[in-house]
């Protein structure tokens, strides 16, 4: 896509992102009205309202733009590689995938730790295989605009693809850590015992913010050294990957080191120099990506 369209993409996802960040602003704290696969993945009634404000904003401005937006993928079918399979095989150029609140347990517990996520893929024909998602030649989509928008700190990051990333406007870079053990790393819920160990051991520090978005957008903005989950959505990634690499950063398969993809459910960002060393570290300390949904 040429700068022009990206420009105009940008700007309607950042003008739907402040409209659905106000609803979050005045409703932090929200009753939960249903619990979704887990007591962990909660749904409140903001979340399908800012969902709906993104998305009415894209049939408006783009009626032949696709949505996949966390609140219609029905509990238990949130594998992203199934989701992503229906939309993106005969699918349009264009893909809008939303988490309309990332981080709804901070959320639903009055903690001002979350985020509007919003990555805008266009088509790519790419080759994809990895061990848990038998996938071979498919339409990967690649992302080429991204915003995800914390109202609760007042900040936009936003970033198109070759045009850099951005923190309200000023440039956005990774941090210049060196060294695993110069680094802040942080992860979510899906981390494995198997990862505690590592950081038992004492070769990382680790800590959790509960909003995959927001760790990735740290991550792009040099406040994080790097951020790793073994179980997440394309909805939850697919901005904050595009943010960290124009940022100048990592993002990749968890395990297999393969360069993210939509369909990448175990995730590795970084700064990029550390980026190899953590990732070995992890992976001898026996993380293990948790397996596709059946
Ligand atoms: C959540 C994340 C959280 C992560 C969970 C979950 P939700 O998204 O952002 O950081 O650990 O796995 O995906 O459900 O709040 O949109």
């Amino acid at each position: 896509p040429d700068e022009e369209t990206l420009a105009k993409i940008l700007a309607v996802a950042t003008d739907a992102a402040k409209k659905g960040a106000a609803v979050m602003l005045q409703k932090l704290g929200a009753d939960v009205v249903k619990t979704k696969a887990n007591t962990r993945d909660l749904l409140t009634e903001v979340d399908p309202e800012v969902q709906e404000i993104i998305s009415s904003a894209v049939r408006l401005a783009f009626p032949d733009h696709g949505f996949l937006g966390e609140e219609s993928v029905p509990p238990g079918m949130e594998a992203s590689s199934r989701a992503l399979d229906e939309i993106l095989t005969d699918g349009p150029e264009y893909l809008w995938v939303v988490d309309p609140i990332d981080g709804t347990t901070n959320f639903v517990h009055g903690m001002p730790l979350s985020a509007i996520s919003i990555g805008v893929a266009h088509k790519a024909r790419s080759i994809h295989w990895s061990p848990y998602d038998r996938v071979g030649v498919v339409n990967a989509g690649e992302v080429v605009v991204a915003v995800i928008l914390d109202p609760f700190a007042g900040e936009i990051f936003s970033a198109t693809k070759n045009g850099g990333a951005r923190v309200n406007f000023s440039p956005c870079v990774v941090g210049e850590e060196r060294t695993g053990a110069e680094a802040v790393v942080v992860t979510g819920y899906g981390a494995t015992d198997e990862s505690a160990d590592a950081m038992v051991k004492g070769m990382i520090a680790l800590t959790m913010l509960g909003s995959a978005a927001i760790m990735l957008a740290w991550v792009a903005a040099g406040r994080l050294t790097a951020y790793y989950e073994c179980d997440l959505n394309s909805w939850d990634t697919a901005a904050g990957a595009l943010l960290v690499r124009e940022a100048g950063g990592r993002m990749t398969d968890l395990v297999t080191g393969e360069e993210y993809g939509l369909r990448t459910r175990a995730i590795m960002a970084s700064n990029g120099a550390t980026h190899d060393e953590l990732r070995e570290c992890l992976v001898k300390g026996g993380v293990k990506a948790l397996a596709d949904y059946p």
